[in-house]
């Protein structure tokens, strides 16, 4: 979709979520490199979605491609992919420079436009599959790639690192909103939310507490 960041697109509904944990101030670090480990992300969709936005922030000095959020349906294994291709332009990250990165991704069926923010800052947007509705039955994961529904995970696309305030609404979240998001404030009500996350650790990742 642009040339830095790939969200490719298609997703589902959400239902109520039942066990809760408010992992405020918390992330994940995902300690291997490269890695196996994969979060799953409850509750599964129920209805197929017209519209959406996920968000998530993540901090890691990877050079190689990785996926962060990756949303599969037994059709359609890249359904909704927040997926951050190969770091252009150097070999090696400078460790100064290193800074989390907050992104967002949001798509509205009605118009098929796509939104891409990062760090609080709106990207051109884009036309992305106008009147599509993203299937439900899904697969929710966090640090791999799915290239199958719920499996196949090639390790070179692996997350390692450390990954927070990942939210998924079943609208587009206004401009106020993504702003609101970058900056941690306060946010929609949302099934799939880092105040209220159902999840699922598979392999080698920890809950800390946050540095900065
Ligand atoms: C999706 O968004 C459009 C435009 O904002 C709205 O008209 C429509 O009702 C929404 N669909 C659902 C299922 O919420
Ligand atoms: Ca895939």
């Amino acid at each position: 979709m642009d040339s830095r960041w790939v969200c490719l697109l298609i997703l589902a509904g959400l239902s109520e979520a039942a066990a809760q944990e408010d992992l405020t101030r918390k992330v994940f670090v995902f300690r291997t490199e490269p890695s196996e480990a994969y979060i799953i992300l409850k509750p599964l969709p129920k209805e197929p979605l017209q519209n959406l936005t996920v968000c998530l922030r993540s901090y890691t000095d990877l050079t190689r491609p990785y996926g962060l959020f990756s949303y599969a349906t037994e059709s359609e294994d890249n359904e909704i992919l927040i997926f951050k291709p190969k770091n252009t332009g150097c070999t090696s990250v400078e460790k100064d420079t290193l800074d989390w990165e907050h992104v967002c991704f949001g798509w509205e069926s009605a118009t098929g436009i796509a939104e891409f923010w990062m760090n609080g800052k709106p990207w051109p947007r884009k036309g992305l599959k106008k009147g599509y509705v993203v299937g439900s039955g899904a697969f929710i994961l966090l640090g791999q790639e799915q290239d199958r529904f719920g499996g196949t995970y090639d390790s070179y696309n692996s997350f390692s690192g450390e990954l927070t305030d990942v939210y998924m609404w079943d609208f587009l979240l206004s401009p106020h909103k993504m702003r609101a998001a970058y900056q941690d404030l306060q946010l929609p009500r949302c099934a799939l939310g880092w105040k209220n996350l159902q999840y699922e650790i598979k392999g080698d990742v920890v809950v800390k507490g946050r540095l900065r």
